[in-house]
């Protein structure tokens, strides 16, 4: 399809994606490339809705702001929402766009940076003016179409104020202006019932340690999250604030670098209670882990609270953020949060993008019907995987010298490292147990 007319300049009722219709369950066997194949909303897996188990978001800032421009080359994609110079009315055609699109995937959530609903003005009392503006007419939308907002965030990287970081910035007036960003996208998500709030650690890192005090910034972020959570919950705000972990990109060392770390930081600051994760599968990737060990490491310390949804790439060590494709990936990441009871006030939210060359208006959709699919396929592997086959008796017979005897007293804490070394001793050298890799893996396969 080529684009549509990029110069045209809209209204509220411009329909933005004119040849395409609402996206609808079509079965496997259908050859509609607009169409699912596996993701049927109503669909009850394990006791729930594919509706609830996923909440699937749109990301503003890919979907309906990227352009495509890249550090070697201008923008490729003209987007007519884009083209209003006046800022508010450019937002308002890019809100029509976005509503028009989830409403015709069928989605229930969106998610935003705050200066991704409208550009930031020259002044912060500007923006909150305009972020006011923008936020009343998406209260319409919203009112208008029923989708919802899984989480709000502030863009607190941009900038190049925020080059030395936001929170953790070594000037405190630059830690101020970032208070005064969080604030008004707090309001913004309070004012539209937003179900959590997100912070990701653009620039919260340091490129040297040479000129950097790291224990003095950390603790300002923890300083600084307080702040934040006592503000939201004063008025009012009961949802989740999560954590996106990322081990580096911008910053060379980023403080939040996976889940280990900052589920470590959560509990020495006394945040447990209020936050929990956002795990990004190329995030996982770039921390040299998988994508399952970050949901899994979340999830030992019950802070599984949701995803964003990409996938990297296996020759390029950055962020490539591609919409997902791998059902085995995600099989493995479904039986993780499956068995971890779900993913906690959260959802799966799109932070993924479609290519620079990717240029058509209906490549978004594409790109979310694919994605979108995948974790569906993913979600029935994962399901009939733990109610089917033997994945979980397989694993648990591993463990089974704990169930009963002295393995159990070890676990209950009665043992002392001398009674370990008299039962070694009495019982000689322990019998090779495989660990029957292989088969754990073929089972996998055989349900994807
Ligand atoms: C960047 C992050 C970002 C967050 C939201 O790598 O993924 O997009 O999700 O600030
Ligand atoms: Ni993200
Ligand atoms: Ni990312």
């Amino acid at each position: 399809m080529a684009n549509l007319n990029p110069i045209q300049l809209t209204s509220g009722d411009t329909e933005y994606f004119k040849k395409i219709g609402r996206i609808r369950y079509e079965g496997p066997e259908s050859d509609n490339p607009l169409a699912y194949r596996f993701y049927d909303e109503n669909r009850v897996v394990g006791g729930k809705t594919m509706r609830e188990h996923f909440k699937f978001a749109v990301a503003y800032w890919h979907t309906l702001c990227g352009t495509g421009g890249d550090p070697f080359g201008a923008p490729t994609k003209q987007y007519p929402w884009l083209q209003a110079k006046d800022p508010v009315r450019q937002a308002k055609d890019k809100m029509d766009a976005a509503f028009e699109f989830i409403t015709k995937l069928g989605l229930p959530y969106y998610c935003f940076h705050d200066f991704d609903l409208v550009a930031e003005a020259d002044s912060l009392a500007k923006s909150e003016r305009r972020l006011q503006a923008v936020g009343e007419y998406a209260k319409e939308k919203m009112a208008a179409s029923g989708v919802r907002l899984l989480w709000g965030t502030a863009n607190l990287f941009g900038h190049p104020r925020y080059m030395n970081g936001a929170a953790t910035n070594p000037d405190f007036a630059v830690v101020a202006h970032a208070g005064a960003q969080v604030k008004m996208a707090l309001d913004l998500t309070i004012a539209l019932g937003g179900e959590n709030y997100v912070f990701w650690g653009g620039r919260e890192g340091y490129q040297s340690l040479l000129n950097t005090d790291m224990k003095r910034e950390l603790d300002h972020m923890a300083r600084f999250l307080h702040m934040a959570k006592d503000y939201a919950r004063k008025n009012g705000f009961s949802g989740a604030f999560f954590i996106e972990p990322k081990p580096m990109e911008p910053s060379k060392h980023q403080y939040d670098f996976d889940s280990a770390t900052v589920t470590a930081f959560l509990r020495e600051h006394g945040l447990m209670k209020d936050f929990k994760l956002n795990v990004e599968v190329n995030h996982a990737t770039l921390a040299l882990h998988s994508f399952q060990h970050e949901l899994q490491v979340a999830a030992n310390a019950g802070l599984l609270g949701s995803i964003d949804a990409n996938r990297g790439d296996y020759q390029n060590g950055w962020d490539t953020d591609q919409f997902p494709n791998n059902v085995y990936e995600l099989t493995e990441a479904w039986l993780v949060i499956l068995e971890a009871g779900g993913l906690q006030g959260g959802g799966v939210n799109f932070d993924a993008k479609t290519r620079r060359n990717s240029t058509d208006l209906e490549d978004l959709f594409h790109a979310h019907i694919g994605g979108i699919d995948t974790f569906a396929r993913a979600l029935l592997a994962a399901d009939a995987i733990l109610s089917h086959s033997k994945y979980r008796s397989i694993r648990s017979e591993r463990y089974a010298s704990f169930d009963t005897g002295e393995g159990q007293l070890f676990e209950n804490g009665k043992l002392k490292l001398g009674d370990l070394a008299k039962i070694a001793k009495r019982n000689g050298e322990p019998a090779l147990s495989s660990g029957r890799q292989e088969l754990m893996e073929n089972i996998v396969n055989r349900y994807v």
